[in-house]
């Protein structure tokens, strides 16, 4: 197939081309897509060297699939030309999650919601997709009535700019800033733009694309998101009520086969999810689960993974992969 990255040049960008390239996704002709000042620049694929092109060029190319992670400006502005040309596009940014003639999926919870005519398909954000993966079996076994949130992000969520004010922080450079403060030891209660009832934009898509995903308005989400000095991937303390009671083997039992899910979870021998080992892992990790003896019903867990993985590149292309296998694209 051919396949369009159109953001090759950044961080999410060139995660999505590691990851074709180990999940021998079926690329046959690979077209590199950035903005006019990365033009001709050359790409490196399995081996051989592609340049750099922009949108324009990329529809006239008329690849079949085109994964996008080049902003929201640019998603709105290209992802309906794309489609209009037939290609179908996966988009990682947030421009169109919430429209209601879009579906939003995290293959082992939602795909399939997917069909032939879906155009653009919106991939979530990466805070959203590691914590729905595991509330999906929970919630098909014990009812998920609400979900308390707070979140522990790594810099590399912001992008490129933001390792490097925390590099530059730690070199004891001046640089450009991503953050209103330092971030290098300290910690940022504040995620995306805020908003009129006092969240910011990060809880709220984590609140609302959760409810998309899982197909269930009834599930009430609350969240914190929290920027902190680390690279690795995104870390999240999940206390979560349920209508009906659980056993707690058996809810370790339903995580551990639950497909994408690793469970970590031994606390004698200290043993519990951390970025720094889900660092260039597709899973998203689960561990420190237990009781939460303050209220019956509930439960408390850690969930970690890598958010350019599997929280960006790798469902997108786990998206891609679907499509292909079910003949819808
Ligand atoms: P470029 O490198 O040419 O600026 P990140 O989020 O890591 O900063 O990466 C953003 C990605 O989106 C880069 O690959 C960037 O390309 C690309 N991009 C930004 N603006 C456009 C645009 N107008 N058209 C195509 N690609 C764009
Ligand atoms: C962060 N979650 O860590 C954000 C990055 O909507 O895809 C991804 C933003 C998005 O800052």
């Amino acid at each position: 197939m051919k396949i369009a990255v159109v953001g090759a040049t950044g961080l999410v960008g060139s995660e999505m081309l590691k990851v074709l390239a180990e999940r021998n996704f079926p690329v046959t002709e690979l077209i590199p897509v950035a903005s006019e000042k990365s033009k001709g620049k050359e790409i490196e694929f399995k081996g051989k060297k592609y340049k750099v092109v922009t949108p324009d060029e990329a529809i006239d190319l008329k690849p079949q699939i085109a994964l996008f992670s080049a902003g929201g400006g640019t998603s709105t502005a290209y992802a309906p030309q794309f489609a209009a040309a037939g290609i179908t596009v996966i988009d990682n940014s947030s421009a169109w999650r919430m429209d209601p003639t879009k579906k939003l999926v995290v293959p082992e919870v939602n795909a399939h919601v997917l069909a032939s005519d879906d155009k653009i398909i919106a991939n979530p954000n990466c805070s959203t997709i590691q914590m729905v993966v595991v509330l999906k079996p929970l919630h098909e076994k014990y009812k998920i009535k609400r979900v308390v949130v707070s979140t522990y992000q790594s810099v590399t969520g912001t992008g490129v700019k933001a390792v490097q004010q925390l590099n530059d922080e730690r070199a004891g450079k001046d640089g450009e800033k991503a953050y209103p403060y330092q971030i290098d030891l300290n910690v940022i209660p504040q995620i995306d733009v805020f908003q009129d009832n006092g969240y910011t934009k990060e809880e709220m898509k984590m609140i609302k694309e959760t409810n998309k995903i899982m197909g269930d308005d009834n599930i009430r989400v609350t969240a914190t998101t929290v920027r902190i000095p680390v690279m690795g991937g995104h870390s999240e303390s999940v206390n979560i009520e349920f209508e009906n009671d659980f056993d707690l083997n058996e809810v370790r039992d339903l995580l551990a086969k639950q497909t994408g899910v690793i469970v970590v979870d031994d606390p004698a021998n200290l043993k519990y999810p951390m970025p720094k080992d889900a660092h260039g892992k597709d899973e998203v990790f689960v561990g420190r689960i237990r009781r939460d003896e303050s209220q019956e019903k509930t439960l408390n867990l850690w969930i970690v993974a890598d958010n350019l993985r599997k929280g960006a590149a790798t469902n997108a292309v786990q998206i891609a992969e679907y499509l292909v296998k079910q003949g819808l694209a």
